[in-house]
């Protein structure tokens, strides 16, 4: 079998309107995956909604209420093979009622492009979104000015726009010379695939090219095994298999293993018996695989969704109290101490209480330490305790289950990292 490209998850976000899908959708007409019969169609029905110019968008957006809009409201997904990669593209929403959509994507995105039209500017989703994406854990970041054609391709604009983002870039912790700004046209197509020469003073990649810039991502085999379990089976003749991806680590029949919490909370010890992947046996598996793993020593009654598969020399951490960084995106009124929405956490649910604010970070960038509450908007450091056994670690020790989405009433009120632990003995 041929050698599959590595794969690379990259998300396209930005305020809205700002020309995400628009892009997206010219990129796949000048790399050949749109043909120019589809595109017409497209533009026909733009203009039949009274949208035109939405035709390239339309290509990634599909759904009825979106072309009528002209809004992108839920992630869409496409891909493109670069000379590196096996790309997929993360259309994302910009629109700030669709903001727990993006948030998903930014979950699952090694990368992303910061979409921002350069006479609008830095938006309120600009900077919403740099900061959930931080939040999320995406580490590479480009930022494409786009729109160019509404400034004359001017370089004075691109500079502009550079400084603007700049700052927002800065303020949620990324390192501004690892963050290239690539100037193009989305609608007019310029610089996408093919250096534009309308911009003869920008010297550096086009869209396409910055694809191969982005680095591979890593799979995590250096850190000690994660499994967390998203179900589990009783197969007559086999016993409990637990199902889930590995997130971390390497898993070898034979192994000893602990799962964590456990029914009880203090863990269910193990070993490996056997692994299976698409119906087949496998003697060893690793971050990135969906597995059903059959255990010696373990019931199904021993465990259930959210417990954690953990190597035994180096088990993961259940929380007493943990000290997080948040970002508030959509709550109905103010979050103070006291409130105990539920936490997703790699495929756990707990509910957790917020006891203490510790410091936050309004929009304007301005530091309140121990707030009385956090709105919308802010990012902020706080102290929770989960009711009940949580496994969780700090970004620092393993990121891939350092994460999480505070949900409440049907909707993502906030997302973040959790930073620092205090371990339950
Ligand atoms: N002049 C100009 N207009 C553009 C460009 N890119 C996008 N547009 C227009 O901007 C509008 C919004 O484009 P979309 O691609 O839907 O923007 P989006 O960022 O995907 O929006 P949401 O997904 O709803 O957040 C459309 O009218 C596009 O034609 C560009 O490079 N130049
Ligand atoms: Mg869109």
């Amino acid at each position: 079998m041929a050698k599959q490209k590595p794969v690379i998850n990259v998300a396209f976000v930005g305020h809205v309107d700002h020309g995400k899908s628009t892009t997206i959708g010219h990129l796949m007409f000048q790399s050949g995956r749109l043909p120019q019969q589809e595109l017409d169609k497209l533009k026909a029905e733009a203009v039949k909604h009274g949208k035109v110019g939405f035709e390239f968008a339309y290509y990634m957006d599909k759904f009825k209420e979106e072309r009528e809009r002209g809004v992108t409201i839920d992630l869409s997904y496409e891909k493109l093979v670069t000379n590196k990669y096996e790309v997929t593209i993360i259309d994302a929403p910009g629109h700030r009622d669709f903001v727990k959509n993006m948030i998903t994507g930014a979950s699952q995105a090694d990368a992303a492009f910061l979409t921002v039209a350069v006479k609008e500017g830095v938006q309120p989703q600009t900077k919403e979104h740099v900061w959930l994406l931080r939040t999320m854990g995406v580490k590479q970041i480009a930022v494409l000015a786009n729109k160019m054609d509404t400034v004359d391709y001017k370089e004075d604009a691109f500079n502009k726009l550079k400084t603007d983002v700049s700052v927002i870039l800065k303020q949620a912790g990324y390192k501004l010379e690892e963050v290239p700004f690539i100037p193009i046209s989305g609608f007019k197509g310029e610089n996408l695939v093919k250096k534009s020469d309308k911009m003869p003073w920008y010297k550096g990649p086009s869209l396409i090219e910055q694809f191969d810039l982005f680095k591979q991502p890593e799979k995590p085999t250096n850190l000690p095994l994660r499994m967390p379990i998203q179900d589990c089976y009783e197969i007559t003749g086999i016993g409990a298999v637990p199902v889930g991806k590995i997130e971390t680590g390497v898993m070898k029949v034979g192994q000893k293993i602990i799962i964590l919490p456990g029914r009880t909370g203090k863990g269910v010890p193990g070993e490996i018996r056997s692994i299976e992947m698409h119906h087949e046996q496998l003697t060893q598996a690793e971050a990135g695989d969906n597995v059903g793993v059959n255990l010696r020593g373990v019931g199904k009654k021993d465990v259930a969704r959210g417990d954690v598969i953990c190597d035994i020399a180096s088990p993961a951490t259940m929380a007493e109290e943990f000290v997080a960084q948040i970002a508030v995106i959509s709550h109905p009124t103010v979050i103070a101490k006291g409130y105990t929405p539920v936490f997703h956490v790699h495929t756990a649910q707990v509910p957790c209480q917020f006891i203490e604010l510790i410091e936050k970070t309004s929009p304007d960038g301005v530091k309140t330490p121990n707030p009385d509450f956090l709105k919308n908007g802010d990012i902020a450091k706080v102290r929770l305790k989960p009711i009940g056994n949580l496994v969780i670690e700090a970004s620092s020790k393993n990121p891939h289950m350092a994460g999480f989405a505070i949900r409440d009433a049907g909707a993502t009120v906030a997302a973040g990292m959790c930073m620092e632990i205090k371990e339950k003995k």
